[in-house]
């Protein structure tokens, strides 16, 4: 069984970021998990473009980024001209008047198109779009911040999900609160990858490639 797996870069060091890029590489990390916050949509303020392009100059892994604006459509050529062909973006669609029209912009740079969903909110508000996107990042926690609990009633709307994608051309992603339980359950029943922070990866005094190796292999 093979699945992805993303380093929420948030939860990184920042006083040695280039650092921290290249060990999460070197351990085997699949892309680099950028949350962008502006302090209205979300409360917080997270990492912002500059880390971004800091990030995508450092490697040459895919990236992985997470747009937690208000109307990201109004600023999407910023992020699009710092990333490459490959790298996804995901916008919220509760953000936005025209999601839409945001997501083909998206896809006409070149980038991978997705779709990050908030608890609160219902595969059925979402339907036509996930006609649109290839990847699907389900929030399990609230977005703006990490080290917060896992909301169970999330599981519900996950399962509903993979059931829908099977006659649909997008993979779905977890994001919040991943701990070994999840990946346990959810990577054999068709999660394709796993947005890792606090829970897992940073933060344990443990080589980051020891760890990744272990979640790859389901050890726990
Ligand atoms: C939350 C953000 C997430 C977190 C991630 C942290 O707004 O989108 O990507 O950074 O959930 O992981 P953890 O294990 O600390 O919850
Ligand atoms: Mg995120």
């Amino acid at each position: 069984m093979r699945f992805e797996l993303m380093a929420s870069m948030m939860c990184a060091d920042y006083g040695h970021l280039e650092q921290e890029v290249k060990n999460l590489e070197a351990g085997g990390i699949d892309s680099f998990h950028i949350d962008i916050m502006d302090g209205r949509f979300v409360a917080n303020f997270a990492m912002s473009l500059n880390d971004m392009r800091y990030v995508a100059m450092t490697t040459s892994k895919p990236l992985d980024v997470h747009l937690m604006i208000e109307h990201p459509n109004n600023r999407i050529g910023l992020f699009l001209q710092n990333l490459r062909p490959g790298d996804t973006v995901y916008i919220h669609p509760e953000a936005e008047y025209h999601p839409s029209t945001t997501l083909q912009a998206v896809i006409d740079a070149g980038m991978v198109p997705g779709i990050a969903i908030n608890p609160g909110t219902s595969v059925e508000t979402v339907m036509e779009l996930l006609r649109i996107v290839k990847k699907v990042l389900v929030m399990s926690v609230n977005p703006g911040n990490a080290g917060q609990m896992f909301l169970p009633y999330v599981g519900k709307k996950i399962t509903k999900l993979l059931a829908i994608k099977e006659d649909m051309d997008f993979e779905l992603y977890w994001d919040g609160a991943c701990g070994a339980d999840k990946i346990l359950e959810y990577a054999p029943k068709g999660v394709k990858g796993f947005v890792l922070g606090t829970t897992l990866l940073f933060g344990k005094d443990k080589p980051y490639g020891e760890t990744l190796q272990n979640i790859r292999e389901l050890r726990f």
